[in-house]
């Protein structure tokens, strides 16, 4: 109840704002937010994510704030924080209808609790390749995804990368659908990975990214699944033996803005960061599929054991996802999903 009336509150502040024409809020929306550019106020836009600094999600929002940085002549400043030290995507996504943070980098799975259209993309062995959902996200319909967002307070400005997805563990090499039997693998916070993984005869258990090393090291569960670099770049090696290339579901990150915030900018404010976070997302799609083509040896050098899905296998693990895959489809509109179909067809 509290958090509608805060949500409320700032939405009323940042119409009062954009109506008597002020376009400086401040990112506390405190009292200077009303004279902002009069007295040369600052704006500070806080930008947090999940993973570490080593990773390509980071170095991508280090590109971020450069670029604001400078474009805004140092009217806009970037803080940039990493690991889970402002929480994890889904608190981050809260603290941003709220207006208490501006900036965050969330996988599509948990954005999914916001905007359930979100799940489309997050069907297990949906994209091809990464140039496909290169297209499609950048697409008419990846671009319509964004959008909704604004309903929940939120707006969507790029598409990043996580990457396609695999599977690690310390019981056994997952090599045939079989191998999945009984294991206990922590999901993201998402209703679809879970059922996707019930079907393939696991046993997850949703929970934040930032419990889940903890969680591994303790035992609570024996798996994940990630891309190869956070993988490798969070120390997975350490309390995981072994990693197959099951590449199940890829993963986007939606880099998204405090609307609150967002709607208190000049249109060349909005501009700056709209195109900042476009360009961003090259640099940091760029860099993201050289950590997960380089990373895989590094898991082998740190002595996982690595195990290929042969494709019969595959098409295997393909089938008993298909019911779920089915379930969601007819929940999100067959509309949506069928447009992502045409365009993942038409960009091959
Ligand atoms: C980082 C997460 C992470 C995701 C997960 O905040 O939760 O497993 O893959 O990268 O978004």
């Amino acid at each position: 109840m509290k958090k509608l009336i805060r949500i409320g509150w700032v939405s009323i502040l940042s119409v009062m704002l954009v109506a008597c024409g002020t376009s400086n809020e401040t990112s506390q929306g405190n009292e200077s937010a009303s004279n902002g550019e009069a007295n040369g106020d600052v704006l500070t836009i806080r930008a947090g994510i999940g993973l570490n600094s080593e990773h390509p999600q980071y170095k991508g929002l280090e590109k971020f704030k450069e670029l604001v940085e400078e474009r805004s002549g140092g009217q806009m400043v970037v803080e940039t924080y990493h690991s889970g030290q402002l929480g994890d995507d889904r608190s981050m996504m809260e603290a941003l209808q709220l207006g208490s943070q501006e900036v965050t980098v969330p996988s599509t799975a948990p954005v999914a609790n916001f905007v359930s259209e979100f799940s489309v993309f997050d069907f297990p062995f949906l994209f091809p390749s990464s140039d496909v959902a290169d297209e499609v996200l950048d697409g008419d319909v990846g671009q319509a995804l964004l959008q909704k967002l604004e309903e929940q307070n939120l707006v969507g400005l790029a598409f990043w990368e996580n990457g396609f997805r695999n599977v690690t563990n310390s019981k056994r090499p997952i090599e045939m659908l079989e191998d999945f039997n009984g294991l206990t693998l922590r999901t993201m916070e998402n209703d679809l990975h879970l059922e996707a993984f019930r079907a393939l005869g696991a046993n997850p258990t949703p929970m934040a990214f930032t419990e889940l090393f903890t969680a591994m090291q303790q035992g609570t569960v024996d798996g994940q699944e990630n891309p190869y670099a956070t993988i490798y770049l969070e120390g997975y090696a350490e309390v995981q033996n072994h990693v197959s290339n099951t590449n199940h579901i890829y993963s986007p990150f939606v880099f998204m803005m405090s609307k609150p915030f967002f709607d208190g900018l000049t249109e060349e404010q909005q501009e700056i960061v709209r195109e900042a976070a476009l360009e961003a997302s090259q640099y940091q799609r760029e860099l993201n599929r050289e950590a997960n083509e380089t990373y895989l040896s590094s898991l082998e050098e740190a002595g996982m054991t690595y195990t290929e899905i042969s494709e019969v296998e595959r098409m295997r693990m393909i089938e008993a996802v298909e019911p779920v895959i089915d379930k969601y489809a007819e929940q999100i509109g067959t509309d949506i999903v069928q447009a992502v179909y045409d365009a993942i067809e038409a960009a091959q």
